[in-house]
């Protein structure tokens, strides 16, 4: 094994890493479990990011700064013509989220960056730590939106339009008040020679398993929609039942649909329905309007066309029933995605090398990776969640975890990197 197939990570100081960010945004359980809000563009965002800079910057790396905020801190290799290997995530949250959720990836990343300064590892390839903005898409639809901007599946201009669900603000104008709207153009001008995500399963399958690496094959295709439902506002106590106009129902109604969408024999399929919002919002008011969202996502892209067929058709028909006029918008739609099968090959053999167990998985989440996959070879490595929870306080991992899939990284990155032996 040469010199470098030894080398590992250091795990107590990702460990403390990953506590302190997460200390930014904190938020306490009532059972002792805790987590973190850090929703994309927000004050806790830019502190955030800050931390994470200011340890970009104190390992040396160079830190550069795109114009939707996507941030890259480079460690130079011998050949600085060469793309360079690329690995990371995010640091942005849901609200109420956990303490791994994007943040592994983007602090194990910069593990192997301390880890090879450590140990004076130079390499022909620079190796580049990144995190991009919003990937949760929490606050600005849609989600994955800083990789998607660096790969050029989205215009700069479209996403620095977009409007946040909480407060109506303008994107650009939030990254002007964080501080983060770089000068660097997006799309990127360079694509990386590869990108490797190291990301929590946040489901139930390594766990339940027993298998500590999940070497991801792929990501499931996405459906976000919001429908705006515009009824007429009517006193509780006065209106007859038969002349209501009542937004409020036909949201019930939409949300029993999509359960029965995704709970037929053989569906692979999820529905949710995560934002329901009412004006006035008041117990004796018939509500005047109604905004919700549909998630819907499948392996299957052709059938998640068809539930979409299926949702609009329906909303079609309940508005009709009840006197009621939807507006539906497209917030996000992305089809399936397939990682690169050599690096797949590669993360495999590797995680053997080093005595770990694997096992192939999809995602059923989204990630950035998805975004990369799009420029260069791309692929993630998933860690267990502990009963498979996740975008929640009470999302874990455990130490054993994070170590293991952190050395599969730097050993992965490293096959990548070309080291240089003196
Ligand atoms: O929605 C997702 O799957 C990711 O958390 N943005
Ligand atoms: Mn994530
Ligand atoms: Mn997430």
């Amino acid at each position: 094994m040469s010199a470098v197939g030894d080398l590992s990570i250091d795990i107590d100081r990702l460990l403390r890493r990953i506590d302190e960010l997460a200390e930014i945004g904190r938020v306490d359980g009532p059972d002792g479990e805790w987590g973190s809000a850090r929703l994309a563009l927000t004050a806790d965002d830019q502190r955030g990011r800050d931390l994470v800079v200011t340890w970009m910057r104190d390992l040396g790396l160079s830190v550069t700064i795109d114009g939707i905020g996507n941030v890259v801190g480079t460690r130079p290799g011998s050949d600085p013509a060469a793309p360079a290997v690329m690995s990371g995530s995010h640091i942005d949250t849901v609200r109420g989220g956990g303490r791994f959720d994007g943040i592994l990836g983007v602090l194990a990343a910069l593990e192997v960056a301390e880890t090879l300064e450590q140990h004076g590892i130079d390499t022909e390839r620079p190796y580049s730590v990144v995190f991009f903005t919003n990937e949760e898409g929490a606050r600005f639809a849609p989600d994955m939106m800083g990789s998607l901007v660096f790969a050029g599946g989205l215009s700069l201009e479209e996403a620095l339009d977009a409007r946040a669900v909480d407060n109506e603000a303008r994107l650009g104008d939030e990254l002007i008040g964080i501080g983060y709207d770089g000068g660097l153009p997006c799309p990127t001008a360079v694509a990386p020679h590869s990108f490797v995500e190291l990301h929590i399963e946040q489901g139930p399958i390594l766990e339940g398993e027993g298998v500590p690496i999940g070497v991801v094959e792929g990501v499931q295709g996405i459906s976000w929609t919001q429908l705006v439902i515009d009824g007429r506002a009517a006193h509780a106590g006065t209106t007859p039942m038969r002349v209501r106009s009542d937004p409020a129902f036909v949201a019930s109604a939409i949300g029993v649909f999509v359960r029965e969408l995704t709970t037929t024999a053989d569906s692979q399929m999820v529905g949710t329905v995560g934002r329901v919002e009412m004006v006035p919002n008041l117990i004796n008011v018939v509500p005047s309007q109604v905004t919700m969202t549909v998630d819907l996502r499948d392996p299957d892209d052709t059938k998640l066309v068809e539930a979409e067929r299926l949702l609009a058709a329906y909303c079609v028909e309940v508005a009709a029933a009840e006197g009621v006029e939807i507006t539906s918008t497209s917030l996000a739609r992305f089809e399936p995605v397939e990682f690169d099968r050599e690096l797949i090959d590669l993360l495999e053999e590797t995680a053997t090398s080093l005595g770990l167990a694997s096992r192939r998985i999809a995602s059923g989440a989204g990630h950035d990776a998805q975004m990369l996959a799009r420029i260069c070879p791309s692929a993630m490595i998933f860690t267990p969640s502990v009963g498979g929870v996740s975008h929640n306080i009470a999302e874990f991992t455990a130490d054993a975890d994070i170590a293991a899939g952190a050395n599969l990284l730097l050993q992965v990155l490293l096959r990548n990197l070309n080291p240089i032996y003196r």
